[in-house]
């Protein structure tokens, strides 16, 4: 279903003509209140009135987490705290988080979003849906809660954690939808199997992924043991969190919600935007955003912007799933590797379960990669000849698709931490030299 087809499939003029006026608006609103933005555009030389044209955009500087973090908590805010009714922050890992304020106006707009996410991976008022997300700081589990309300759906707001209690109510509440981040929904399948759940008799039927990385093998693993369509929806909380993209019926790209966020892809390293088809670290503007905006941020993540028409009939622009982000890149003896990589070859091998961790140390001056692996039960428990012949096969096909050669260990299953959010696949233990 296509949620608000007035701007979902809007005619392509009216909506970049909306998006320069939003723009425009947007600009003045952070020059004014924002002292930070204020500053950029005076070192610039540009006044809001410059803006004058959608490719005036390229003119504004970007914005990065830096800034974000450097005006912790509210710097960054374009209203006063009085008119903020909601704060989230981000999940960043060491110091302080980057926080995030919502207007009563931006929740309104983040329902909206998020609404269309649920509407386009196929949920309508019928729906049981159950959340698997965190409910606190974290913007999943608040975002996706309320677009799910919105469409009239019944929200099952379980929250992160308790596998057991969760399979238990999917079952109790005849869920039919599943929220959570990709990897926790291997969990919940891998601990359901492991309780003899029969997920083939369950009325659950789609599932709406986000939060992280996956890909297409993944996808087909999780469609397969748990039974259901997932799809795949993205979101980052300095920009709202989720609801800025989400995939329709086809899967076949991300819709991003163009009348409240301008997409630019940029090559990473020299800022240059590159054209649609090229794959490129993707930057973010808001234009409808109230508490914060944010012009041209830098997200990190690496995906490809396509304008095709869509034949779910929406016009807005998609974005490839994102497989990966800037920094998540490993420099293992000057070759670049992403843990997408080493999935994408795991996946493929019959007898691995989608859990590893991959370990970098430094040893006189040497870069070591371990990749820690889990097998399922039989092939654990056969003898060691066929053990090592087996390890040796993964070996192979992990150097080639790498590029460099890695130690592949073993390990019994259930070993490799799992996540009830985020999943961690790298544990790097190299000191800076
Ligand atoms: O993860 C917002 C979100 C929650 C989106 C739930 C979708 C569903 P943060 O914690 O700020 O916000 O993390 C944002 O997570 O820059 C990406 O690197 C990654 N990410 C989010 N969604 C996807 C996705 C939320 N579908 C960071 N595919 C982003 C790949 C994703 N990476």
């Amino acid at each position: 279903m296509i949620w608000n087809p007035e701007y979902e499939c809007m005619d392509r003029e009216a909506l970049l003509a909306l998006q320069l006026r939003r723009l425009q608006t947007t600009v003045a609103w952070v020059y004014e209140r924002v002292p930070y933005y204020r500053d950029r555009l005076d070192v610039a030389g540009l006044r809001p009135r410059d803006i004058r044209t959608l490719d005036d955009l390229r003119r504004l500087p970007f914005t990065d987490k830096t800034a974000l973090r450097d005006t912790y908590p509210f710097g960054m805010f374009a209203v006063e705290l009085d008119s903020v009714v909601r704060i989230h922050s981000s999940s960043g890992t060491t110091g302080k988080p980057i926080v995030v304020g919502y207007t009563k106006g931006d929740l309104s707009t983040w329902t909206e979003c998020t609404a269309r996410v649920a509407a386009a991976a196929g949920i309508t008022s019928t729906d049981r849906v159950q959340m698997a997300f965190l409910y606190g700081m974290f913007t999943g589990g608040w975002g996706m809660h309320y677009g799910i309300e919105r469409i009239g759906a019944t929200v099952i707001p379980a929250g992160s954690g308790n596998t057991e209690r969760h399979l238990m109510m999917m079952q109790d509440f005849g869920t039919t939808a599943l929220v959570s981040t990709p990897s926790y929904a291997l969990y919940l399948a891998e601990v359901g199997e492991k309780m003899g759940v029969d997920f083939s008799t369950l009325p659950l039927r789609v599932g709406l992924f986000g939060g992280e990385p996956s890909g297409e093998s993944m996808r087909a693993e999780i469609e397969r043991r748990l039974g259901i369509r997932a799809t795949d929806n993205y979101g980052l909380s300095e920009v709202m969190g989720p609801g800025v993209s989400g995939e329709c019926e086809c899967q076949c790209g991300l819709h991003v919600a163009e009348d409240h966020f301008i997409c630019e892809i940029v090559d990473p390293v020299s800022g240059e935007v590159l054209p649609p088809g090229q794959e490129g670290e993707l930057v973010v503007t808001t234009i409808t955003k109230e508490a914060f905006p944010v012009l041209r941020y830098r997200t990190h993540d690496l995906t490809v912007l396509d304008t095709e028409p869509c034949a779910c009939g929406r016009t807005l622009t998609r974005m490839r799933k994102v497989r990966h982000r800037t920094d998540d890149m490993l420099i293992i003896r000057g070759v670049n590797v992403y843990p997408s990589q080493v999935e994408d070859v795991l996946l493929k091998i019959e007898g691995i379960e989608p859990h590893y961790l991959m370990v970098v140390e430094r040893a006189s001056g040497m870069d070591r990669l371990e990749i820690k692996i889990e097998v399922a039960e039989q092939i654990f428990s056969d003898i060691m000849a066929d053990m090592v012949a087996f390890t040796g096969r993964v070996s192979d096909r992990l150097d080639s698709v790498l590029g460099l050669s890695a130690k592949v260990t073993l390990v019994e299953p259930g070993t490799i931490e799992r996540s009830v959010g985020k999943a961690r696949h790298v544990d790097d233990r190299r000191t800076m030299e």
